[in-house]
């Protein structure tokens, strides 16, 4: 195999990781001998192992038996080795240490805790290092995690169910207005990002929990609650899990407050209300509508108040989808 191949299945293998390395990027690593393979890694769960360490020590098993000396062989990463030590050493450190005199990198770390710091302590200690290769699908496959470091912000998803009429429910009428396998598609939705965040208003009239349910594993999203009423901390919503609470109502500096965590995406549930204040504020990245047949008259409430609003807030239709009777579309924002 060469090392596009290696670097192909590096980022094919890695992807089976993307719901459990969240916010993590997905990583893989290859170490091969000539066109043999000694071993694999990829970084399996947020907090855990880094690809490079999980095949470095797979490789070591091999040693004295398929290779005698690290320098005879070449390690193959999806993303540059990281320099930082954090949840776990620095991998970019590790490599030197263990001998490596080789190393095929796909993109450049853009954490800036990172961004070229790791190629630079390979390349100070005599490593070869080629760096690109298939950056921009690397790139593609972590899109939350690239965006959220070079827009200083994390990604913005807005998710909404419309009747054909272009209503949400009315408060308090706890109507399904899509189908059950658009709800269950919901569930991958949410399973994608790192976060999920809805309003007082939904809270308090849907009782909503907000949990993701798949049947895979998953790092939970963590949530974030916007309400300037007082609300219900015992409600389901709460369950298990830590919620960021914001009873401010300016959504550019609750945003912005996310710029130095981990969060890379957010999930946007809420009422036409807040999802208006969204669009209003041109925070939204994407934006995913459902809509059945059912015509819901004086039962809803407008998603819009005018026509063709969403065209007009510059979003241009990505892809449609039907899933059962209902309609998927996904829209992005027309750069
Ligand atoms: C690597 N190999 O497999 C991954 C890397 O919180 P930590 O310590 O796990 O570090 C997470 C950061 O490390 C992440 O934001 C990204 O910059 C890098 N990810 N780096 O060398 C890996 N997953
Ligand atoms: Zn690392």
């Amino acid at each position: 195999m060469n090392y596009e191949e290696l670097m192909l299945r590096a980022i094919t293998k890695a992807e089976k990781y993307k719901y459990t390395a969240k916010p993590n990027p997905v990583v893989g690593a290859i170490i091969v001998n000539g066109n043999e393979i000694i071993s694999e890694g990829y970084h399996e769960k947020y907090g855990e192992n880094h690809a490079e360490v999980n095949a470095i020590e797979q490789a070591y098993k091999y040693k004295g038996k398929k290779f005698q000396s690290f320098s005879e062989l070449a390690l193959i990463c999806t993303l540059e080795p990281c320099s930082h030590v954090g949840k776990t050493g620095s991998c970019a450190q590790f490599i030197v240490k263990t001998g490596f005199k080789q190393v095929i990198i796909g993109a450049v770390d853009p954490n800036p805790k990172v961004a070229g710091r790791g190629i630079k302590i390979l390349e100070d200690n005599n490593i070869k290092v080629e760096i690109g290769l298939f950056d921009a699908l690397v790139e593609k496959q972590n899109k939350f995690f690239f965006y959220k470091h070079k827009n200083k912000k994390p990604y913005i998803t807005v998710k909404i169910a419309s009747s054909f009429d272009g209503m949400s429910h009315i408060n308090k009428e706890r109507v399904f207005i899509t189908s059950e396998s658009s709800r269950n598609d919901v569930q991958k939705i949410r399973a994608r990002h790192d976060a999920i965040l809805t309003g007082g208003n939904t809270l308090r009239n849907d009782d909503p929990k907000m949990d993701t349910r798949v049947d895979f594993a998953i790092n939970q999203a963590k949530k974030i609650l916007l309400t300037s009423k007082p609300y219900n901390n015992e409600l389901d919503f709460f369950n298990n899990t830590s919620v960021d609470v914001f009873k401010i109502n300016d959504l550019n500096e609750i945003i912005d407050s996310y710029k130095n965590s981990e969060i890379c995406s957010i999930l946007v549930e809420a009422g036409p209300k807040l999802v208006n204040a969204f669009l209003k504020e041109e925070m939204v990245d994407e934006l995913i509508v459902y809509t059945s047949k059912k015509i819901l008259g004086g039962k809803g409430v407008n998603w819009f108040d005018e026509d063709n609003a969403i065209e007009n807030y510059g979003f241009k239709l990505e892809s449609s989808y039907k899933i059962d009777t209902d309609l998927k579309e996904i829209f992005i924002k027309d750069e």
